[in-house]
């Protein structure tokens, strides 16, 4: 085997999962990342992520001396680069992305570079990007070449090869998904190709880098299009007084019809974010990804107005809603429309509120901030039932899922998530 010793460059949602598995098949791995204090507790076989098993895995590998993590990159045969590509934060909502924790650890490495290392991006990332890689990192080593100049005979080979696992499910996707790989020649692409066959049970398909890069991109772009047609619909079907959910059901029974579900918005860190960098690419061919994250966007707001309409009805108002994660049954509550939608409408002081979340035990700061005068009450499903006239439901949780409809009966509801 050409790799003994394997570099992850940021151990986030996708790095340190990645890199404990790769140590779970018996190769030293070196875990880097700025987060002196993310290091500290892989060290102490703990995680600072949540993800279903990773502690167990995690705590295995540090045990058996397979993975390390540190904050000074050292050498290694491979290195994988998975750190952020989040925007460059703005006033005028530009969407641009920024690259700077790619270039950072594109420096960081580049003094332990060795001909014969193989570096990978795994990062999300604008088409270009693994082409800009490679330029940051032969500038910062012109005694070694790369294949932006010397194709399949250069010192070090470069590839593409995103990330596409399910937060929820990572450690079972990471091995069970097929992998796009796009090398920057066919060397960089056949050594990747052997790296990934250590620990992935999928496919792994060739094409170059910019392919791999737009591919991942399409991905998540094809998945927002289709919740923005389906939260259209549910627009739609409310003024037309239609069920969406039976509507979407019944047209999905055509053999070539597959609607998602419609939802309070579109949130996490991936399908929210991506599209808008096919967009920031081609601003003026990118016209249907564009405006489905706008309706996307636009759908919190939609659910606020509702409900305040349906608290207006009543002298005291009380409105329970029902989970605050960006999805069923996960308490990451990071880029949540739900949240989004409790805190507007705590903020508005127009009604007493109740929030019901089973996978956490206290309120994020910002429904605890001054502002929000009426105060917002961690419960239970129950308490939140007897107490509430008007009921959102936010997230589909299994817990929501699974409870007594009766109590719903009474109330007003607004389901957006369509468990009734
Ligand atoms: N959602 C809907 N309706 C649906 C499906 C999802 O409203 O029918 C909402 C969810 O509630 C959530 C958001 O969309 O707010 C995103 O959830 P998700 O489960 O669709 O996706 P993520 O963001 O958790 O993970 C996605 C995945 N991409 C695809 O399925 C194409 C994952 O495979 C990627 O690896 C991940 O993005 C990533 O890291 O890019």
């Amino acid at each position: 085997m050409p790799f003994k010793k394997v570099s992850v460059i940021g151990l986030g949602y996708i790095g340190l999962p990645t890199a404990a598995v790769i140590a779970s098949r018996g190769l030293q791995v070196i875990g880097v990342d700025v987060n002196q204090k993310a290091v500290d507790t892989i060290n102490a076989g703990e995680i600072h992520i949540v993800e279903p098993d990773l502690d167990i895995v995690v705590r295995a590998v540090v045990n058996t001396g397979n993975l390390k993590a540190t904050t000074v990159p050292e050498t290694a045969d491979v290195f994988m680069i998975a750190v952020p590509t989040p925007f460059i934060e703005a006033d005028d909502d530009s969407h641009k992305p920024n690259l700077s924790y790619i270039e950072s650890a594109a420096k960081a490495i580049a003094p332990v570079l060795e001909k014969g290392n193989l570096v990978i991006l795994e990062s999300t990332s604008p088409v270009g990007t693994t082409e800009k890689l490679a330029a940051w990192l032969a500038e910062a080593r012109p005694d070694l070449s790369f294949p932006q100049t010397k194709g399949d005979t250069a010192d070090i080979k470069v590839a593409h090869c995103p990330e596409r696992v399910l937060p929820g499910y990572v450690l079972q996707e990471l091995v069970s998904n097929d992998r796009v790989v796009g090398g920057m020649s066919k060397a960089c692409s056949e050594l990747a190709v052997e790296l990934y066959k250590i620990f992935v049970r999928g496919e792994c398909i060739i094409t170059n880098a910019r392919t791999a890069e737009m591919a991942k991109l399409t991905e998540n772009s094809f998945r927002d299009v289709n919740i923005a047609f389906a939260n259209e619909l549910s627009v739609i079907c409310d003024k037309l007084k239609i069920n969406v959910w039976e509507l979407i059901e019944l047209a999905n029974r055509h053999p070539r019809v597959n609607i998602l579900k419609p939802g309070p918005g579109v949130g996490g860190h991936c399908i929210a974010v991506d599209p808008w960098f096919i967009v920031d690419s081609c601003p003026d061919d990118a016209k249907i990804i564009k405006q489905a994250r706008l309706t996307n966007d636009a759908k919190p707001h939609y659910v606020i107005d509702q409900v305040i309409k349906a608290a207006d009805e009543f002298k005291r108002p009380v409105i329970a809603c029902l989970g605050l994660a960006f999805k069923a049954d996960i308490d990451d509550l990071r880029e949540s429309p739900a949240l989004q939608i409790v805190e507007e409408l705590a903020k508005n002081n127009i009604a007493k509120m109740l929030a019901v979340e089973p996978n956490v035990n206290v309120l994020p700061e910002s429904l605890l901030e001054s502002g929000i005068e009426s105060g917002i009450e961690l419960t239970s499903l129950e308490d939140a039932l007897e107490k509430a006239n008007v009921v959102v439901v936010l997230v589909d949780h299994k817990e929501f899922k699974l409870a007594d409809k009766m109590p719903f009966a009474s109330k007003v509801v607004i389901d957006t998530r369509g468990i009734l």
